[in-house]
């Protein structure tokens, strides 16, 4: 197992846009567990692909309070969408950095885990945001990019000259 490095806003190469799995080979058993344990050592509830620079349909998503309910989704499709919900959502891309965002309530989603078995799931309220938000992710997209270009811009001249700092240091 290994701890992978999370890109932050705004890297180019969260604007990657992820490639479907065809082959479920131990390259993605591998990235699955890797990209298990660095979002439980983030720690947060959700971690794409994209953020660890891998331009591959993977995302693992554990809402659980005791963090004893992972799922993994490979190749996911929302085939269903129903309701409105808004929650303040947080990214482990964009540390410190809270704001709503519109989103369906309810989803149904399709995809396979990774071994390629396919599997349906029906999700409402915080898993539902949670797997709308990585399969954002992997189309290069981002939850800052619903928001207005001055609030964007204000949070990019932020996470910009924390980086600065942080490379002073
Ligand atoms: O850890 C995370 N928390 C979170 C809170 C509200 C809505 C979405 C999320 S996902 C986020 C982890 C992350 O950045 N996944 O891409
Ligand atoms: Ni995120």
């Amino acid at each position: 197992m290994a701890l992978l490095d999370i890109l932050v806003y705004p890297d180019p190469r969260l604007r990657n846009k992820a490639a479907a799995v065809e082959e479920f080979d131990e390259s993605v058993t591998t990235l699955v567990a890797d990209m298990t344990e660095t979002m439980y050592a983030a720690p947060g509830i959700g971690l794409a692909a994209i953020q660890v620079n891998v331009p591959r349909r993977i995302i693992v998503i554990d809402t659980s309070e005791d963090r004893s309910d992972l799922r993994v989704f490979v190749n996911p499709q929302i085939i269903e969408k129903d309701g409105e919900q808004q929650i303040d959502e947080g990214c482990l891309s964009l540390p410190g950095i809270y704001a709503p965002v519109d989103r369906a309530e309810s989803i149904v989603v399709r995809a396979c885990d990774q071994h390629g078995e396919p599997f349906e799931l029906r999700a409402e309220g915080l898993l539902a945001v949670c797997i709308q938000h990585e399969i954002d992710h992997l189309d290069g997209k981002v939850f800052v990019d619903y928001l207005s270009r001055m609030k964007r811009d204000r949070i990019r001249r932020r996470l910009e000259k924390e980086a600065r700092k942080r490379d002073v240091a």
